[in-house]
């Protein structure tokens, strides 16, 4: 059986396409979601696409992408990854390895987007790539995939940084 990405979007990513095209590019979701599966396919993986304005949705999300043992997860948390803690709780929590996703360039914008929240339980983040970084994510998490580092072992669970930022 094809082992599957969950590729999750959060908050007003439904709006992609649509409008601030400066920032985000014109491509919709449906763009994004099938640049993933076209991705994914060439790794022999399947995709799980979903987006989410509810951050207690996106978290059940995380928690199912674990209970399936899925081969990871590409996080756009949108306006989440500032804020939320109870998303890194989640993370932190599943053994599934992680890719954090910005479409902008968070350290090019405002201070307070320049702080993720996810990016210390997360085992790679990427941002600035525009939805590219949605294909570059799949590629990395298949290349760990094929190297065997894909879920977590027990010491990279928790992450050097974890509880002290
Ligand atoms: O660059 C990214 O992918 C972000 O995760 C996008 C979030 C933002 O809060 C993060 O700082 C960076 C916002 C998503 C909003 O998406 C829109 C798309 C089109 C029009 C309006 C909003």
């Amino acid at each position: 059986m094809a082992k599957t990405v969950y590729v999750l979007n959060g908050p007003n990513l439904n709006l992609l396409g649509s409008r601030e095209p400066a920032t985000y590019g014109h491509a919709s979701l449906e763009d994004v979601e099938q640049l993933c599966r076209e991705r994914a396919q060439r790794h022999q993986l399947g995709v799980e696409f979903r987006q989410s304005n509810h951050e207690g949705e996106l978290i059940d999300w995380i928690h199912e992408a674990g209970a399936q043992q899925a081969a990871g997860i590409v996080l756009n948390s949108g306006g989440y990854t500032h804020t939320s803690v109870s998303m890194r709780d989640a993370i932190a929590a599943v053994n599934v390895p992680v890719i954090e996703v910005h479409i902008s360039n968070i350290f090019a914008r405002d201070r307070f987007r320049h702080h993720s929240h996810i990016a210390p339980v997360a085992v790679a983040s990427l941002c600035g790539f525009g939805i590219e970084g949605y294909g570059l994510a799949i590629e990395g998490l298949a290349a760990l995939i094929a190297k065997g580092a894909g879920a977590k072992s027990s010491d990279t669970k928790s992450s050097g940084r974890k509880g002290k930022d």
